[in-house]
């Protein structure tokens, strides 16, 4: 085989978003019956609720307690929301919708707990639907219904989930995802109907631990477009080192077999690169069965990861139309080559027992680019490299053929930091050490809820419920010396824990 002078271009681009997430457990507020209801935002009776980044949608949805509906508990901790579907009429609900920017372009994941929790009949059939607003639901508050009817769904909201005749009186978790985005929306609503569409039994639908995490992308992208290279030699150098000894130009990647090469637009029978002006080339040799030269590429793929790979490929066919396989391999060290000056290829390695196939082409004979990608997840366990190995699908030799290989990106999704709640707190306690008692102090407009003392047996020892105040200054005149942990809540349920010290 022979390989020109030419330029050579590599780029390497990485790509990390920030992400924006959400947490909530309902849990942290002390709800009464009386404003039990106004948990939730403000709704047309005018009413502010303690949950600002909810907001109603129909009825009275309420915050439950543990045994408070029942006997249930909440899937987490000691409260739930509850949402009734009600036999007033067809398709009366209470609802309620989540403040959240989604932006356009963006994938999220969503999971909730559900529960359907009748009163004491079986649980009536509910379909749920999960709809991305772009405005608040206007809604009128019902004092004596509880349930109100169900708004219709804007028409310019989004679907991104149903669940259909959901009749599980017991916690399930509930998770989907919502990809790339094409518009941008502010709310996500919970709504509830019959699944049969007629005025049943009301049935209740619980609902705790509603996480919104922006998924994040992290992508590495090879174009080759990058580097020049001045003879054949280097060319092959391109790569990282190989057989010879030598270094390559690009340092992630490994020659596992034969002499893979980068090559120009025109410079194999006229072909072009799929982005910019050079790709990979690699062989398929009619030197012996199953010769090739083959890539891998160094890459961290980690037990449970998500990662998606995307790359352009084409059998440029430039001296015959051989058909041919390609795999796409995990390993977890790079395959063992030794350099062949003359051939060109060399006999392809055998895969290790412990690669992993990740994805294959089959007969490929296609002289025109064409675009691929598989994901890779639920991987068991960790590998370090992606082999690139093409073969003759027929397994004989046959003419040899030439794979063009571009624009290989591989991308991991993944949910960062996700909180136990929603907001960063910051608040701070003063004097510390304590004698008689100390301030506490919320910044950025936070309001505090509670604030609940324990020791370091982890028992409470004190508990100050409604402090509805920025501010506040409680006494501990009657604890003892020691080390105390103080649980700060606010009233939009973000918590943080601050150390006390009390000395006299
Ligand atoms: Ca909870
Ligand atoms: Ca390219």
């Amino acid at each position: 085989m022979h390989k020109k002078l030419l330029p050579l271009l590599f780029i390497l681009v990485s790509t990390i978003l920030t992400a924006q997430n959400i947490c909530e457990n309902f849990d942290g507020f002390t709800v009464t019956t009386a404003n039990k209801q106004h948990a939730f935002n403000t709704y047309g009776n005018g009413n502010s609720g303690f949950l600002q980044n909810w907001s109603v949608t129909s009825g009275t949805p309420a915050i439950y307690a543990n045994g408070d509906f029942n006997g249930i508990n909440a899937n987490s901790n000691t409260q739930c929301a509850l949402m009734a579907v009600c036999d007033v009429a067809t398709d009366w609900s209470e609802g309620i919708a989540l403040n959240y920017n989604f932006q356009q372009g963006k994938t999220y994941q969503v999971s909730l707990a559900i529960r359907n929790a009748p009163l004491s009949t079986s649980p009536t059939p509910l379909d749920i639907n999960f709809q991305l607003l772009k405005n608040a639901i206007s809604f009128t508050y019902q004092t004596q219904t509880g349930c109100t009817q169900t708004p219709s769904v804007p028409g310019t909201s989004l679907n991104v989930h149903t669940i259909s005749s959901f009749a599980t009186n017991a916690w399930q978790t509930v998770n989907f995802t919502i990809s790339n985005l094409t518009d941008n929306y502010s709310q996500l609503w919970f709504r509830s109907g019959f699944s049969s569409g007629a005025p049943l039994s009301t049935t209740f639908l619980l609902m705790d631990d509603v996480c919104i995490n922006e998924v994040v992308a992290e992508a590495t992208c090879y174009q080759f477009d990058d580097t020049t290279l001045t003879n054949a030699t280097t060319r092959q150098h391109a790569f990282d080192y190989f057989g010879n000894g030598n270094a390559g130009f690009l340092q992630d990647w490994l020659v596992a077999s034969g002499t893979p090469a980068i090559f120009s637009t025109g410079e194999l029978n006229g072909t072009p690169a799929y982005t910019g002006t050079q790709s990979a080339l690699m062989a398929v040799c009619d030197a012996g069965a199953n010769w090739n030269e083959s890539l891998e590429l160094t890459h961290d793929f980690t037990q449970g990861g998500n990662y998606t790979v995307s790359f352009a490929l084409r059998n440029a066919q430039a001296l015959g139309a051989s058909a041919i396989n390609i795999d796409f391999l995990l390993l977890n060290a790079p395959i063992s080559f030794t350099y062949q000056t003359q051939t060109g290829c060399t006999q392809v390695a055998a895969i290790p027992s412990s690669a992993f196939n990740a994805y294959s082409i089959t007969n490929l004979t296609t002289n025109s680019w064409g675009t691929y990608s598989f994901n890779v997840t639920g991987l068991t366990s960790t590998y370090t490299h992606l082999w690139i190995r093409p073969r003759f699908a027929s397994g004989n030799v046959q003419t040899t053929t030439f794979v063009l290989l571009d624009s290989l990106c591989i991308s991991q999704t993944s949910t960062v930091g996700i909180p136990e709640l929603k907001h960063e707190l910051n608040a701070v306690l003063y004097p510390n050490p304590a004698i008689d008692g100390f301030h506490i102090a919320l910044s950025n407009n936070q309001t505090l809820q509670s604030v609940r003392l324990y020791n370091y047996a982890g028992a409470m020892v004190k508990d100050w419920q409604n402090l509805f105040s920025p501010s506040a200054e409680l006494n501990v005149s009657t604890l003892n010396n020691g080390v105390y942990l103080a649980e700060i809540t606010d009233t939009k349920g973000s918590r943080t824990t601050k150390k006390l010290v009390i000395s006299r």
